[in-house]
Parts: structure tokens; sequence; C-alpha cells
């Protein structure tokens, strides 16, 4: 028997299959805070500038316009595909606009890290097809750099979030700004959204965002996350959230309450994509964006926008816990939660958090690109460290052995399978690795994260998922992807690089980072040390990759990669081998 949701959790509303989640987002009819009732949506935390929900409907419905005057689009023709966008920005109020007029369109919003260079943003905007590209100024160069690759002009560069008339970037060129398309928007008649035409279940069909994950193996791939997929897990959170909401606003006589919830997590990942952006805005909770992570800043935003509910990445947290005396300058006590997710909160972490803020329900969610967020997440009244939480509504777990044997009793590690409305379609036009993470069961369709997990009983009685590994060769660096298999094509153009492997080593600060096992190309130059030979391998990934990526666990070098009698690199090996090293 798989697990399920814990006993007190409501059971998961209809998902509409039908819609966009634009349309969704603005649907009263289930009686929750869609965005139609919420303070400021999203307010600029630098500068103050806000929209109003009504704002953003109509930001939204004049920009759907301009975008089909621009590209010549029309919302019920064609397919997703011809009509996909490529946004490679730091966060802003307008992101998360333009990615809901795309979807008024039919079209799909591809979004980008803004930590790639241009090599990476090119591969995103090749792979999925993207026929514009909006960014910032700051990312204007890289994102030229980019476009020309593949073929984007450079008249369907397009800059946000600037007031026309700033429209000049570094190149000298005149770029139409997301402003100069919403002014065109408003004077074109108006359209219908591109749901009104849809058939029964297209919203369950149709992608609506492409984000890259690396998944279990291999490259990022283009994971499609169709509408229903972002309806169904903003439905999931919301409904997980509604008791402890609603206990919460009972003891404070609060008739109902919305939030002011911290969006500094790039908008381009799942995590701030749908968490702090959709989820937030749906319950009618305000977004206060922040373009990134300066850490006086985020301070500063807390206290002056009296933030209630923080989404961060464990490092950030790390952060905190280690700049007390910073920290205790600011009045942060309008803070009521804060949420952590994307990588493991060590125990210790969450108990220095809790020694400076001990009134703060730090909580931790777990979940991936390919479930588009959260399976499971831990709720004020029922936290327990190390935890990720009972499983969110409308959401079927399995643990499987390496011997491919179910669990079904507590504290037996497996691999954890997930069943949710809100598991992603598969892969862009990769067949093999969709087959391999999505596997057809008796009872339905399960995604395979790689991570290993068990299911314990809490101190307060309910089923938890806690995760106690990660089987994929995936790294995560400050909750970044970092795919091994990347950066070894990439050493292996050194040509001092005959073989190598990559692999995670712990980081007290990054949490993982790569480190790199090379054997040395034979009679390579004599001459070089291997500290010289070293530096320069790491130097060559420092060049061609984004800061992230760089390998900061080191290079060491090997006689010989462990490989599979098939030829597959044996990651686990060196992973264990260095464990036990990190040990002694
Ligand atoms: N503990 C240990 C965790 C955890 C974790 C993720 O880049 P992706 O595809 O996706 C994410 C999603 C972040 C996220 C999910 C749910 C949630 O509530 C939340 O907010 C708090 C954030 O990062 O990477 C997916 C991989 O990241 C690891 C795990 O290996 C997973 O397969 N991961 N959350 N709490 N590991």
């Amino acid at each position: 028997m798989p697990f399920g949701p814990p006993t007190w959790s409501p059971p998961l509303p209809h998902v509409p299959d039908s819609i966009s989640i634009e349309t969704f987002m603005w649907d009263e009819s289930n009686g929750r805070h869609p965005l139609a009732k919420s303070q400021d949506p999203f307010t600029d935390g630098l500068t103050g500038r806000s929209y109003k929900a009504s704002e953003v409907k109509e930001r939204i419905d004049h920009l759907a316009r301009g975008l089909c005057k621009e590209f010549g689009w029309a919302p019920d023709q064609g397919s997703e595909w011809d009509k996909v966008i490529g946004i490679f920005s730091l966060n802003t109020i307008d992101y998360v606009p333009l990615t809901w007029a795309t979807h008024r369109l039919g079209g799909v919003a591809t979004c980008a890290n803004a930590a790639y260079n241009a090599h990476e943003l090119e591969y995103q905007l090749r792979d999925s097809g993207a026929k514009a590209v909006f960014t910032c100024l700051a990312l204007l160069e890289t994102t030229l750099a980019a476009a020309k690759k593949c073929n984007i002009p450079k008249e369907r560069v397009y800059i946000l979030p600037m007031a026309p008339g700033v429209t000049q970037g570094m190149d000298g060129y005149d770029h139409k700004t997301l402003e100069d398309i919403v002014i065109a928007g408003s004077k074109q008649p108006p359209l219908q959204a591109s749901d009104k035409s849809w058939k029964a279940g297209e919203g369950a069909r149709r992608t609506a965002y492409l984000c890259y994950s690396s998944g279990t193996s291999g490259l990022p791939k283009g994971v499609m996350i169709s509408h229903r997929n972002v309806i169904a897990n903003t439905l999931q959170m919301v409904t997980h959230e509604t008791p402890s909401r609603t206990e919460f606003g009972k003891k404070n006589n609060l008739q109902s309450f919305t939030e002011t919830a911290l969006g500094l997590l790039p908008m381009s990942h799942i995590y701030g994509l749908v968490v702090g952006s959709h989820a937030g805005a749906y319950r009618g909770d305000g977004v206060i964006v922040l373009p990134k992570y300066d850490f006086k800043i985020l301070l500063q935003t807390i206290q002056d926008y009296k933030i209630n509910m923080l989404y961060l990445v464990p490092p950030m947290i790390i952060h905190m816990t280690k700049a007390r005396d910073t920290v205790k300058q600011y009045d942060l006590s309008s803070v009521r939660a804060c949420f952590t997710g994307a990588a493991p909160l060590g125990k210790e972490t969450a108990d220095d958090l809790l020694s400076i803020f001990p009134d703060w329900a730090v909580r931790q969610g777990y979940g991936l690109t390919e479930t588009s967020t959260v399976v499971c997440s831990t709720v004020p009244d029922d936290i327990w460290f190390g935890s990720s939480g009972p499983l969110l509504p409308g959401i079927k777990a399995r643990l499987v052995t390496v011997e491919g044997n179910e669990i079904t009793g507590y504290n037996q590690p497996g691999e954890l399978w997930v069943q949710s409305p809100a598991v992603v379609l598969g892969y862009l036009n990769n067949p093999t690795a969709t087959r391999e993470t999505f596997v057809d069961e008796s009872d339905g369709r399960y995604m395979r994260t790689g991570d290993e997990a068990i299911i314990a009983k809490s101190p307060n009685g309910h089923e938890h998922v806690i995760i106690t590994d990660r089987i994929k060769e995936l790294i995560k660096v400050k909750g970044h992807q970092v795919a091994p298999a990347e950066l070894e094509a990439h050493l292996l153009t050194h040509p001092a690089v005959n073989d190598c492997v990559v692999i995670g080593i712990p980081s007290d600060r990054e949490g993982e980072v790569p480190k790199a096992f090379v054997v040395k190309t034979p009679g390579g130059s004599i001459e070089e040390s291997d500290a010289l030979l070293k530096r320069s391998i790491a130097k060559h990934v420092e060049m061609h990759k984004s800061d992230y990526k760089r390998l900061r666990g080191g290079v060491e070098f090997i006689d010989v990669v462990p490989k599979s009698p098939s030829g597959k690199i044996l990651r686990r090996l060196m992973r264990d081998r260095e464990r036990e090293r990190g040990r002694r």
C-alpha cells in the first residue's frame, strides 16, 4: 500500500483541467482567496513600486494583446510550441505577470537561471525553441550573446522592468521594453483568452512552463509543466495549510488573513516560481520581490515591509545563524514562519535559528521541478526537525528498494516514488529519460525521484517523509542544480583531462560543492606540476560555466574512473569512498 497524506489533511478539491493558470488565478468559484482578493500581489522591495490585483489583471490583458501584435500570434491558433517565450531576468514584479500573459495566449514560458552565462542560456533558448527573450539591463549583454548564437534577432530581445523611454541598452541599441508592449497592447482590440477554445482536458496536456532540470542523470532537460500541474500544486499547498492557518486565525481573532511573503528566491526556479509566487498570490498574499540576495537588504526589507512568511534556502539560514549580531540589529518580529527547501536543512541549523528567533515556525518542504514543487512539508503544529513533513493532499508515495521491493513499514529507506496531479508531463524531446523517470504502475503513474527517504512517525503521531540521501547524481549548490554530466563533458575538452568523474561533496556554506576526479592525459606536459594542472582544470570550469558550478570541492588526480561493465560511471562508488575518507 502506498503512503498518503495524514488523517488531518482536508481532501484535495477538484483540479480544473481545461483552464490556463492565468484564468485559475482569478477564479473565485471555489471560495478560496484567489488573486482577485489579494493585497498588492507584487511589490518591488527596493523601490516600493507595486501593482494592485486589478492592475496586474489589466497589464496581463494589455501585454497579451501587445505580444500578439508584436509576434503576429493568435490565442486560438497554433500549438504552444509556436509561442515559446524565454525569460532570463533577475526577479521583478513583472516576471510572473509576463508568464501569465504568455499563458493567456496559450504559449509557454521558459524561465532561465539568471546566473547562467551566455553559453548556458543559449542551450536553453535553443532547446526550448524560444522565439523571443525578455531580460533585464544587467543581463542584456549575456542575453544578446546567447540570442545571436541561436538566431534570435536583436529586435526579439526585450527589456523589463523599465519605464517607456528608458530603452537604450549597453549595446546602444533601442530595445523595446515590456512597458512598450503593454502600451501598444492597450490600443489593440480585446482578445479572447486562449483557453476559451480549449477542449476538455487540454489544460492537462498543454505545457505552461518549461523549466530545466537534469533529473536523475545527464544534462539539463526541459521539464514540461502543464497548466493543470501548477494549478494542482497551488491547490495542494493551499489545502495543506488551511487547518494550521485557520487555527492561527482563531487564536488571533482573525476572520481570515493574508500574509506578506518574501519573493527573493529566483522566479526561474520552481521553488520561487510556484511556491513563492503562485501559491502566495493565489492565497491573496502580497509578494515582496527582491532581485538578488544581499544579506543587509534582505533584513532591511523584512523589517520595512513587516514580512510574515520567509521563503529561503538552507545556505541563507546558515548565513543568518552565523551573523546573529547583524541580524539582531533589525526588527524581524513580524516573521511568523520561515520556509526552507531545495536542499536538506540540518537540525543544528534549525536549532541555531530558533535560538535567535524562538517564535518562528521553521518549516521544511521537499519537492522537485518534476513534481511542480512541493511533495510534502511540515506545518506549524507538527514541526519535526530533519523531517520534510507529511505528504500533501492528492499525493501517494511509495518507497522502493534497489531490488525493486516495496517498503510498507516505517524507518526503512528506499527510493521515493511520487504520484500526484502535479507530476509533470515529461522531458521535452527526450522519451528515454521520460520513460526512465515516469513509470506506470498498476495504481497509476509515478515519478521516480532519485531521492532516498524513510517514512517515520512524528512525535505528534503523523507520518512524515524524511529525506535520507540522494541516489541520483545531481549536485545541489545553494539550492541550484549542477549536473555532473555537464561538468564532465566540459572537463573532457581540457587537453590534460583523459577521463573524469564529478561528484558533490558536503560544504558548510553551500550545502554541496562539485569536486572533480581526473585521469590525466598520458604523456602530457611533464613540466607542469600537479598543482598548476589542477589550477588550470579548475580555471577551465571557472571561465566557461556559471559561478555556482565552480569546482569548489577541488580537483584530484586518480588512475582510473570506476565504471560498470556497460561503461556507466560509478559515481556512487566515488561518493562513498569520499564519505569514508571524510569520516576518517
Ligand atoms: N531536503 C533534501 C529537502 C529538499 C531536497 C529538494 O531543483 P529541483 O528540481 O527542485 C527543488 C525544489 C525545492 C522545493 C521543493 C518543495 C518545497 O516545499 C520547497 O520549499 C520549501 C522547495 O529544489 O531539485 C530537486 C531536488 O532537490 C533536493 C532533492 O534531491 C530533490 O530531488 N531537495 N528539497 N527539503 N533535499
